[in-house]
């Protein structure tokens, strides 16, 4: 059997009373005894039909364990901020599709033509003042400039963060503060990315799995769906997941893992998982961070690291952590991989879990395949509901794959294979499978573009031995 996850049978979707399926809702004071045998039939067949289906593809997609030099996976996600704002200030190469030398502007009222334009500088802040609003609503607003939007009547302009900021903090009158989200790092502010960026590959479109917030985002980073959640709701809290995780996976495959976890108010990722709970590895497979860097250099890393960083006062790039701690947390983890003896097998990837409501210009990519059919509702602050199906992507964020076995300086747009959908966070699930021949996970991860393509076969002895020292403080 395929360790993947398939979708739930209709009447557990009509039973989990805070998500909302995928068909048209049904009035139980209406329904009658035959309409709801009816209503069944339909929606088991409709169940079947796309549980076969995905069957299918993901056993013809179930990889072959392929010849790559990689033997060490090391993820690190860090927290809340936008392609733009991070990474859209480098210079190194004219290609990047960032912020210089292309003025990127919002409205301060995106409801209002005619109000004053607020543009990016690279003038952001170590410490950003005010977190950005980045629940789906706000996200909605930011992206389409409502908080309803209609995928065939609203276009995703990225026009609405600084209104969005405005309308959160009652920032009307000061517009320079409300710029804080739209502003962006220049390479003297972020030097550690900058050199990880033009040291190894730096992918300039890809997108965070959700646009919403920390949680979903990461239950799709490591199991291709949220499963129907779309707020840091208690669920990630009580290890109350029930989909199989990369983990679980992991485990059933005998390859190695930990997630070395240094998160204090929320739990690791991989303990969203019940499985993770009872199957006990929670007790054996979650590690302190200190360990991660004892493991590193005593050559000891299991094949699939999955770092957790602290959230979100310090090192996680969070509002309000400073940028130069986070890039300070960078460079011990790139430092640790670059000394130790398992270097030459290791990939190591460094994302953002979303954009932290901080601005970018490039569109997500809407129509995209949901995790499974499950979807969730919130109400946006004017007071109406909003539902989200987990149809399209989130904010970009940036990206960078560093290994002895990437080309040095690649910027990585769309990808180039055909059938291939973007790269996103669950591009990293789709690699992972492929590398270790397991089973591919969700819809989405099936549509995910892996970025096998990027690892090559000729080893670089010109890795940069340590990084350059953060920033002072700005
Ligand atoms: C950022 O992370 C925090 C904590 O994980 C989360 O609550 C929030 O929704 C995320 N987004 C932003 C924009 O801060
Ligand atoms: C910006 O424009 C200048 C002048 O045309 C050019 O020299 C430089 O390479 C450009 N930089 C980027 C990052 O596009
Ligand atoms: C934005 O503009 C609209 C349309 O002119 C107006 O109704 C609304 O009050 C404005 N919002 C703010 C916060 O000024
Ligand atoms: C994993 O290891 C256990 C114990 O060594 C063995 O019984 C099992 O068959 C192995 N499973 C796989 C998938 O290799
Ligand atoms: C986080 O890491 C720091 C530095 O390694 C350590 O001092 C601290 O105890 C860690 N906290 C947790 C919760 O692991
Ligand atoms: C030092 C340590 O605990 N290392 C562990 C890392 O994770 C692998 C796989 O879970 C274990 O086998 C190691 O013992």
């Amino acid at each position: 059997m395929p360790l993947n996850n398939k979708p739930p049978p209709a009447g557990v979707l009509a039973a989990t009373p805070h998500v909302i399926d995928y068909y048209p809702p049904i009035k139980p004071a209406s329904r009658t005894r035959l309409q709801a045998v009816a209503i069944t039939v339909l929606l088991t067949i409709m169940t079947v039909f796309s549980l076969g289906t995905f069957f299918l593809l993901s056993v013809s997609i179930h990889a072959r364990p392929s010849s790559s030099p990689i033997k060490n996976v090391v993820v690190l996600v860090q927290e809340n901020l936008s392609f733009d704002v991070f990474a859209g200030g480098l210079t190194y190469n004219p290609d990047i599709d960032g912020v210089v030398n292309h003025t990127y502007c919002n409205p301060a009222n995106v409801s209002d033509p005619a109000s004053p334009q607020v543009c990016a500088q690279s003038t952001a802040k170590n410490v950003a003042a005010d977190d950005p609003d980045h629940s789906i609503a706000g996200g909605n607003q930011q992206v389409y400039s409502t908080y309803h939007p209609h995928l065939d009547a609203h276009a995703p302009s990225m026009q609405g963060f600084v209104s969005e900021q405005i309308a959160a903090y009652g920032l009307d009158a000061d517009l320079p503060r409300a710029a804080e989200v739209i502003n962006y790092y220049s390479p003297d502010h972020v030097p550690v990315f900058n050199a990880l960026a033009s040291n190894y590959v730096l992918f300039d479109r890809w997108f965070a799995a959700v646009p919403g917030p920390t949680n979903p985002n990461r239950a799709y980073l490591t199991s291709g769906t949220s499963a129907g959640h779309g707020a840091n709701d208690n669920d990630f809290l009580t290890s109350s997941l029930p989909q199989v995780s990369i983990f679980q996976q992991l485990s059933a495959a005998n390859l190695s893992w930990t997630n070395y976890s240094n998160t204090t108010d929320f739990l690791p990722d991989a303990q969203f998982y019940a499985w993770t709970q009872s199957s006990g590895a929670a007790a054996t497979h979650v590690k302190p961070l200190d360990q991660f860097f004892a493991d590193a250099a005593a050559g000891a890393l299991p094949q699939f690291s999955w770092i957790n960083p602290e959230c979100c006062q310090y090192t996680s790039f969070h509002p309000p952590s400073p940028i130069n701690m986070g890039e300070a947390f960078v460079k011990r983890i790139y430092d640790a991989l670059r000394a130790s003896p398992q270097w030459k097998d290791t990939l190591f990837v460094l994302t953002f879990d979303e954009h932290g409501g901080f601005a970018d210009h490039v569109s997500p990519p809407e129509g995209v395949p949901p995790g499974d059919a499950l979807a969730y509702s919130e109400q946006a602050p004017d007071g109406k509901t909003t539902t989200f199906r987990f149809d399209r992507l989130g904010v970009r964020v940036p990206t960078v794959l560093v290994s002895p076995w990437v080309g040095k300086g690649v910027v990585q747009g769309r990808p180039g294979g055909a059938g291939e959908g973007e790269f996103t966070h669950t591009s990293i699930l789709k690699f992972v499978a492929e590398l270790w021949g397991l089973d591919v996970l969700t819809p989405r991860v099936e549509w995910s573009a892996s970025f096998g393509n990027l690892v090559t076969n000729v080893f670089r002895a010109d890795a940069v031995e340590r990084l350059p020292e953060p920033a002072g403080e700005w």
